[in-house]
């Protein structure tokens, strides 16, 4: 491959909990290695995904949700940190709004702060199309419409004309409809993410699909049961940990630690006689087993970690964060 002829480059996925970010990466890639649930606030790191398409490789930054405060302030100002992070290394944003909700005032509120922090081009997405009949699909995209409108005459001073802040601010005037759930579309989008990236040599290897180490990968499988499988609240008191990952001839052994706060929630995942534990392990095993290609041995642990989400050594691991303290 002439070096010259290649393009790279960083694509930040951001927006609420829940718009579908981690279902759009993994959709993109062709196979699953950020966590995806009916709960907002699934994601939890930032998460490089790695694609090509033709001679362009495309680095997606799946983020987490960008939240307000609900609890867990150290943890939420974490994900916040991590989420706005993104902003610097991406050469394009891909600003995911769920068209069912249509356009929030947390929309309005992160994405005039999106276009207040830095310069480079918004790619509004309306995911999630296939939910919504396409008689109401016009209705929402008025509230886009309207929340866009909005936003510049909030900030407009430097912009110059409504139109001329579309042009400099949206990879297009309008959103792009999206169903992460219908491949073709998910082609498209991947073919026209492609051709806005800048020329530049690959700097992962053509198969690489990650930065993460596979511990890191199947920790976070196997949270993917905890919020699949667990009430509502539950999930974010817990966190996962792989303690053992060793490949053997026959099979992968992966022994891993589930940290809760309290006692009770140890026992509401252990459930009667062990049954709740029991169906999590067996559906993260066989989510791991499709993962890694071969068999796998899973033991699950859960201990009990008091204030582990305020817990600064645990969450700056979580978050592998340089500098914890500057937040
Ligand atoms: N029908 C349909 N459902 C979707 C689509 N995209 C995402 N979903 C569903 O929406 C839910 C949330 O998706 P996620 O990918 O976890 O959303 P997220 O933006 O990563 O959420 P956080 O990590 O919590 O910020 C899941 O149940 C997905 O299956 C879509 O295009 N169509
Ligand atoms: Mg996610």
């Amino acid at each position: 491959m002439n070096h010259s002829t290649q393009q790279c480059g960083y694509v930040a996925l951001m927006g609420c909990p829940n718009a579908g970010k981690s279902t759009l990466m993994n959709a993109c890639l062709e196979t699953k290695i950020a966590v995806v649930s009916q709960k907002p606030q699934t994601t939890r790191h930032k998460i490089l995904g790695i694609c090509l398409e033709k001679n362009t490789q495309i680095l997606f930054l799946d983020t987490p949700g960008i939240q307000h405060d609900q609890g867990l302030p150290r943890m939420n100002k974490i994900m916040n940190h991590i989420a706005w992070s993104v902003l610097k290394d991406a050469d394009i944003i891909c600003y995911l709004i769920d068209l069912t909700k249509g356009f929030t005032e947390f929309d309005h509120i992160w994405l005039k702060s999106i276009c207040q922090k830095n310069q480079k081009k918004i790619l509004l997405l309306a995911t999630k199309s296939d939910k919504l009949k396409k008689a109401l699909h016009g209705p929402q995209l008025d509230t886009f419409a309207q929340g866009l409108k909005k936003i510049y005459e909030e900030i407009s001073l430097q912009e110059g004309s409504y139109e001329d802040f579309l042009e400099k601010r949206f990879l297009a005037p309008t959103p792009r409809l999206l169903s992460a759930k219908t491949k073709q579309e998910v082609l498209d989008l991947r073919a026209y993410i492609a051709e806005q990236l800048p020329q530049g040599d690959w700097l992962y290897k053509g198969d690489e699909l990650t930065d993460r180490p596979q511990k890191f990968i199947c920790a976070e499988l196997i949270r993917e049961q905890l919020f699949r499988q667990l009430g509502a609240e539950l999930p974010y008191k817990a966190s996962v940990v792989v303690d053992v990952f060793q490949h053997k001839p026959q099979l992968t052994e992966i022994l891993s630690t589930v940290y809760v706060e309290r006692d009770s929630q140890k026992s509401i995942i252990i459930g009667k006689g062990g049954s709740k534990i029991k169906t999590i392990g067996t559906d993260a095993r066989i989510s791991l087993e499709k993962h890694l290609e071969r068999p796998v041995f899973l033991k699950l642990f859960v201990k009990v970690k008091k204030g582990w989400t305020e817990d600064i050594n645990l969450l700056s691991d979580l978050a592998h964060l340089q500098d914890p303290e500057s937040l």
